[in-house]
Order: C-alpha cells, then sequence, then structure tokens
C-alpha cells in the first residue's frame, strides 16, 4: 500500500515496518519538498501504532546527495528563502521508533546528515558517504559538524569535514559511522535489521557525548588540523570555519553548538570564496551541454584504444583508459622507447600503491590491459585510436595518413596535439568527420582536464561520445574550438609571456611567481615555464613568431636561458636551480644575467608590487578569454573557467579568470587593461567584448555569443 507524503517522497509498508522513499531526481537533493515529506513520515510512523519501525531510503541511484545547491545560489542571489534541514533532522532523531537508514550510492552532506540523525545506520558495501561542502566553499550547515563527532570522534570528524573527499562504505564502517553493511538487495535488509531493532529504546546521536574527547585530548588536534588546513588550502575560509563548528561541538551543549554551526555556515555561504566555488560546481556541469548537440545523439561504442607514441602523454593516458577497464594497444616505433614506456606505467602505478590510491591487485589487472606492439596492424579492430607523437605537423600527418590506412571504418581518430592544427591534420585522412582533438594534460593519469577539439567537420556522434567517454574515463572534458593553442594554451601563452615582460621590467622571478602563489595560484608561470621544460614554449615562440603583430614587443629572457641549455628541471636550472630531488632556489647567476640583458636592452627598471602584477597576470588572461568568448573558440565563461580550474592550477576559490573578472567588475577591469595598453603596448589591446560588457555593465558569465558551434 503506497501513499505519496509529497512527490518526491513515498511512504509504503512492509508490514509492521514503514518504508520512506526519497524520490527527486537525478541525486535525490534536499531541494524544497523533500524535508517536508519526510517529516510527514516521520509523523504518520509515530502515530500508526500498527508500525513498529522505519526504513529511510533513497530511489533511483543514489541516496541523498546534499541540501539542493541551486536554493544557495537563490539565497545569495536574494531569490530564495533560507533553508532549514535541522528541524527535519530532530524530527526523524526524535520518532519514539527506530529509524533505519539504508545507503545506496552516495550520501553527501545535509544526505549523511540525514543518516547521522537516524537511530542506525546501513549501507551496501559500494556506497560513498562523505561531506563535501568545503568543495563549495561552505561547512556542513544540518547539524553535522555536531553529530559527526559524537559519531566517529573528533579527529576523524575534522577529516571528513576539511578534506572534503567522501569516504568508501567499509572506511565508515571501520571508524563507526555506519553499523552494518548489507550484501544484496540492500531494502530486504534493511527491513529485516528494523525487524530486529524494532522495540528497542532509540538511540539518538545528539546524545552521544563519549567520542567528544576532552580539552586537554582536543587542544593539540584543533591546532595541529588548523595548521594543516592553512598550509593545504592557502587562503581558503571553509575548512578552518569547519574546524571552529567542530570545536564547538566539543564546548558547547548540541543545541548552542548547532547555532555556532549556522552562524559559521552563513559566514561561508556569503562570502566570495562559496559562490566562486559553487560557480565552479555547477560550471563544471554545464560544460556537458553542447547547444548543436542533443542528449540523445547516438554514441559510437568504444570497448577498445589504441595509442601511438608511448612517451610520457602516450603512457599517461594508457593508464587513464585502463584505469577505467578499457583494453589498450600502445604502440611505439622502436622496443626500447616501448620498454621506457612501460616502465614509466609500471612506476607510476608504483607510486599510486605506495599513497594506497590503488591496490597491487588492481593494478595488476590494469597493466595487463596494456598491450605494447610495433606494429599498426594490431590497430585494424581498434574502436578509437589517440595520437601522441612528436609535436610537428609532419610527423602528425604521416601518423594519420597511416591510421586511415590500417584502421576500421568508423574508428575515431584522435590527436592529443596542444597546438596545431586539426583541421590540417584531419585533412591527411578520408575521414576527417572521425578526427577530433583530445588535448590531455600532463601528467594525464592525474591532470582532470580534457580539451576536447572541434574541428571543421568532426561529427556529432564522434562528439558526443567522446564526451560520454571522458566522464567515463574520469575527466573533464571540454569541447572547444580548433584556434592556435585551442583555449587554455591560447591563453596560457600570453600569461607567460608577461611573466618575461615583468622580470624584463625589474621584478625579480621569484617575485613573480610568489606574487602569484600568494594570491593562490597553485604554481608560479616561470616555474611552471620550468616544470614543462623552457625548450616547449620556446619551439612555440620560434614556430608562431611569423604570425605576430609587426613590431609586436617579445620577450627574450627565457629565450636566451633556453639557448644556454637551461631547460628548466630537466636539465636541473632553468629561471630556478634544482637539486636531485627537482627541489627549487633561486639562482643568483640568473638575476645577473637577466639585469645584464635589461641593461644591454636599455629597459628601464623599477620596483614592480605584487598587485600590479597579478594584475597583468590574470587581466591578460581575461582579455584573451574575451577574445576566445567572442570568437566562439569557448561555448561559456564557464567553460574557460573550469578549464583554468582543472588544468591550470586556477585557485577554485576565486572561481576561475572570468568568473573572478566578473567578481571584480568588468569597469575596473577594463580601466586596468587600458592603463596597460597604454604603459605597455599593443599586446593590450582590450578585447572588444570586454569593452562592451565593461561599457553596458554586462558580465561574461551572461554572454551568449548565439549559435555557439564552438568552431567559429
Ligand atoms: N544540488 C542540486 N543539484 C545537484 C546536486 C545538489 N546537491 N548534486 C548534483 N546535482 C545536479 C548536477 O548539477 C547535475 O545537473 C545532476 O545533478 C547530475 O550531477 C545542508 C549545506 C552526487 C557525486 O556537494 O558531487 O548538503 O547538469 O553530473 O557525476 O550541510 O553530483 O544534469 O542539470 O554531478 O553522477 C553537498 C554534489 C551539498 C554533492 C553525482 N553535496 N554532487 O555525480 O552526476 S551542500 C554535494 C555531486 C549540503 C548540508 C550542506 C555529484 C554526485 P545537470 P552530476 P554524477
Amino acid at each position: 500500500m503506497e501513499t505519496q507524503m509529497s512527490d518526491l517522497v513515498q511512504f509504503t509498508r512492509d508490514n509492521d515496518i514503514a518504508v520512506i522513499t526519497i524520490n527527486n531526481p537525478p541525486v535525490n537533493a534536499l531541494s524544497p519538498g523533500v524535508p517536508q515529506g519526510i517529516e510527514e513520515a516521520i509523523e504518520r510512523v509515530n502515530n500508526d501504532p500498527s508500525i513498529r519501525a522505519a526504513v529511510l531510503i533513497g530511489g533511483g541511484k543514489t541516496f541523498i546527495a546534499g541540501a539542493d545547491i541551486n536554493m544557495f545560489v537563490q539565497m545569495t542571489s536574494g531569490k530564495g528563502g533560507r533553508i532549514r534541514l535541522l528541524p527535519t533532522l530532530l524530527k526523524i532523531e526524535d520518532c519514539k521508533k527506530p529509524i533505519v537508514v539504508a545507503i545506496h550510492g552516495n550520501a553527501l552532506g545535509g544526505g549523511l546528515e540525514v543518516a547521522q540523525a537516524c537511530h542506525y545506520r546501513l549501507a551496501a558495501p559500494d556506497a560513498r558517504v562523505g561531506q563535501p561542502e568545503v568543495t563549495l566553499g561552505i561547512i556542513p550547515g544540518a547539524g553535522g559538524t555536531q553529530r559527526l563527532p559524537r559519531l566517529i570522534g573528533v579527529e576523524k570528524a575534522m577529516e571528513l569535514c576539511t578534506v572534503g573527499k567522501p569516504i568508501k562504505a567499509s572506511e565508515a564502517l571501520q571508524c563507526g559511522l555506519l553499523d552494518k553493511l548489507i550484501e544484496g538487495d540492500l531494502l530486504a535488509g534493511a527491513v529485516a535489521f528494523a525487524r530486529e531493532v524494532a522495540g528497542k529504546p532509540v538511540r539518538k546521536t545528539r546524545e552521544l557525548n563519549d567520542k567528544l574527547g576532552t580539552p586537554e585530548q582536543n587542544g593539540p588536534l584543533f591546532a595541529a588540523a588548523r595548521d594543516a588546513a592553512r598550509k593545504k588550502y592557502r587562503n581558503m575560509i571553509c575548512q578552518l570555519a569547519a574546524i571552529d563548528a567542530i570545536e564547538a561541538a566539543t564546548k558547547l551543549p548540541f543545541e548552542k553548538g548547532c547555532e555556532e554551526e549556522a552562524r559559521i555556515f552563513d559566514t561561508c555561504l556569503w562570502s566570495d570564496q562559496s559562490k566562486a566555488q559553487i560557480h565552479a560546481f555547477f560550471a563544471e556541469r554545464e560544460v556537458a551541454k553542447i547547444p548543436d548537440i542533443p542528449k540523445d545523439t547516438p554514441a559510437i561504442p568504444v570497448n577498445s584504444l589504441a595509442i601511438v607514441g608511448a612517451g610520457t602523454m602516450g603512457g599517461g593516458i594508457a593508464m587513464v583508459f585502463a584505469n577505467a577497464g578499457i583494453p589498450v594497444i600502445l604502440k611505439d616505433a622502436d622496443q626500447a622507447a616501448l620498454d621506457r614506456g612501460r616502465a614509466t606505467i609500471q612506476k607510476n602505478y608504483a607510486t599510486s600503491v605506495k599513497r594506497g590510491r590503488f591496490t597491487q591487485e588492481f593494478v595488476d589487472e590494469r597493466m595487463k590491459l596494456i598491450k605494447p606492439t610495433l606494429t599498426y596492424s594490431d590497430f585494424a579492430n581498434a574502436d578509437m585510436v589517440i595520437e601522441a607523437v612528436f609535436e610537428t605537423m609532419p610527423v602528425k600527418k604521416e601518423v594519420f595518413a597511416e591510421l586511415d590506412r590500417v584502421c576500421k571504418r568508423g574508428a575515431i581518430l584522435a590527436s592529443n596535439t596542444s597546438t596545431l592544427n586539426i583541421d590540417e591534420i584531419a585533412a591527411s585522412t578520408s575521414r576527417a568527420e572521425f578526427v577530433i582533438g583530445t588535448h590531455f594534460f600532463s601528467p594525464a593519469n592525474v591532470m582532470r582536464l580534457l580539451e576536447l577539439v572541434r574541428g571543421r567537420r568532426s561529427s556529432k556522434e564522434v562528439i558526443a561520445t567522446c564526451m560520454q567517454l571522458a566522464k567515463k574515463v574520469g575527466k573533464v572534458a571540454v569541447l572547444v574550438g580548433n584556434c592556435r593553442g585551442f583555449v587554455g594554451n591560447r591563453m596560457f601563452l600570453p600569461y607567460i609571456r608577461e611573466a618575461q615582460f615583468l622580470v624584463e621590467e625589474g621584478a625579480a622571478p621569484e617575485a613573480v611567481d610568489s606574487a602569484l602563489t600568494d594570491w593562490g595560484m597553485a604554481m608560479g608561470p616561470l616555474a611552471v615555464g620550468d616544470l614543462g621544460g623552457l625548450d616547449v614554449a620556446y619551439r612555440i615562440r620560434k614556430e608562431y613568431r611569423h604570425l605576430e603583430k609587426p613590431g609586436a614587443r617579445q620577450p627574450y629572457v627565457e629565450d636566451h636561458l633556453v639557448e644556454m641549455g637551461r631547460l628548466g628541471q630537466k636539465t636541473g636550472s632553468g629561471w630556478y636551480k634544482y637539486d636531485a630531488d627537482r627541489r627549487a632556489s633561486s639562482d643568483p647567476e640568473v638575476a645577473a644575467l637577466v639585469r645584464k640583458w635589461n641593461a644591454e636592452k636599455g629597459i628601464p627598471q623599477r620596483q614592480i608590487s605584487a598587485e600590479e602584477i597579478v594584475d597583468r597576470e590574470i587581466y591578460v588572461l581575461v582579455n584573451e578569454g574575451a577574445r576566445i568568448l567572442e570568437d566562439g573558440y569557448a561555448l561559456r565563461a564557464g567553460d574557460i573557467d573550469t578549464i583554468y580550474l582543472n588544468g591550470y592550477g586556477f585557485p577554485s576559490y576565486r572561481g576561475g579568470p572570468m568568473w573572478y573578472a566578473d567578481t571584480v567588475g568588468l569597469k575596473k577591469v577594463y580601466d586596468r587593461v587600458c592603463e596597460f595598453h597604454q604603459k605597455h603596448g599593443q599586446h593590450w589591446e582590450p578585447a572588444p567584448l570586454l569593452k562592451r560588457l565593461a561599457e553596458t555593465g554586462g558580465k561574461f558569465a551572461d554572454f551568449q555569443r548565439g549559435p555557439a558551434t564552438a568552431t567559429a
């Protein structure tokens, strides 16, 4: 017998056990109507004497994935009311009969807080539970910072709330967050468990205080956690806020602790950091929506992959697909190169095992999926091929002509080029509609970002297939247009160039890099150059110098360093010098050389503030990003942000270059760019879109280019 408590919550019975099912696809978020439906169901359990206990479970593929994040956007943009989940959780906890939660898929944020308020917590073995609120710049706001330490202790609660990564059900059972794992039919197992505990006194989590520790025990824990959070999450407020709220749980009665949690929660929610991180959350999901490629566009089955080139990128890409269970054929020109490639893969896997990311058993299985070869004949049946060979057009064309000859019709031919013209590569085949760019970022087995480069003739099926495949292998794929450097590198080249100009005008390399890292970038622009190899950008500068505007200012310091053989980490010196463990230190020789070269060029030297360094570095990204948006090489400003957040170490709490510019205000950004244009040259000419939006009070976030196809 079934009763609708609200459209989103169903109430059924298994004789004396009630079953309360949340049905709010796709992730059972606690949207309006869900908390109310749960409260009505609990009321019913309380008032119906024939009911002895109840099971709370999620419909569809998951339990509750948290509060409805859209409501936070509405709240902070003044369009929505307050979310109050605490009363619903108290209602569950105060139910006179046992409420048993049965978790499958994910129990995240408010979803895990609902579970904490239940009297017993069961889960399927492959379930995951967590408090990921810090990924949104907030903290648990429905009692999680008060109930969690009561269930699993202060230290573990801090780990879950500051790291924000979900944990597996097995670990949750181990730390006391779950009572039991249910193999097989979860609902049946939960109903049986509920029948066992029916009639027993209910356990209210908020009354459990034995794991809250003493001030003597907790003092050092909180101090250590704060230190670690300051180091690991530089400039961020939410991790420290979560620690403050958990500390309140150890010092205040439950109700007071919840008030303190709510106060801290609001501080975070209304911060620019949280708005930026929530933007990043939705932007990362928006990239999958391609206006001219409907969601139901048929995908081409990809059950086997072949890779040309077993170098750093080829090897990393092989691991990505093997990790997802897709067999990979890995080709290189000679046995020595193939052996080197395999050895690097084995070394990378060994590191992952050492760090506990994979088990040795998992790795052994994956290595079996990677089949080395010296011949193209093994490519005949591959569903997809990714080319990762040397970055020159003649080599790419030769490889694609060969692939066109040996691969089956219908196979997807992809290039991992980071700068070359996809249409030109496709023209060396008879199947341009099956050619696409798949620009992975190094190390490919770690970096989440994948730039999917749409050629003029790349078919919608091929694009839809690659978007879905990217999700399957754990990548965030962003569709971009086929222009020089695509989106990420097209913006990064002027960013690196501006860093050199700052050094030529008197800023020390360390000052440029530390200004950006203090501001939040994962790494400074010059140190990034040393990491990737200064010769890479040097070759690109040389290859494209003929395309630069006549009289355009050209950087010279890095070219000199390269010509001296200072290529960066791989040669032990570049902008910095490196010890055997690749630890960087300032090199007085570079400072002396720069002074000498600047003097020879007669460039006036001056003190440059960190503020100017940051403005020039970030606004040069924004200005180029505006050109890319206007030219249609990116579909949305959020796509550019997603690229920089997942591929270039841009701080999540600043939301990405385009979001950051909107936050600063485009009028202010435009005025600063005009100032730089006037002082530093034509390369600072403001992008027409930036000018227009600044003059009209517009935002990149609202910019729509009309029928966007990202091919321009
Ligand atoms: N609220 C609203 N929409 C959500 C959502 C949520 N919590 N989670 C997902 N969606 C949408 C998403 O935008 C997408 O929409 C669709 O669902 C599928 O998502 C009170 C304050 C659960 C692991 O941080 O991590 O609780 O693009 O593509 O890959 O203390 O979604 O299709 O229109 O990501 O299968 C805490 C967020 C909230 C979890 C599933 N919870 N979600 O991944 O699908 S704060 C979270 C996820 C909170 C409490 C606090 C993932 C997922 P569309 P998807 P997926």
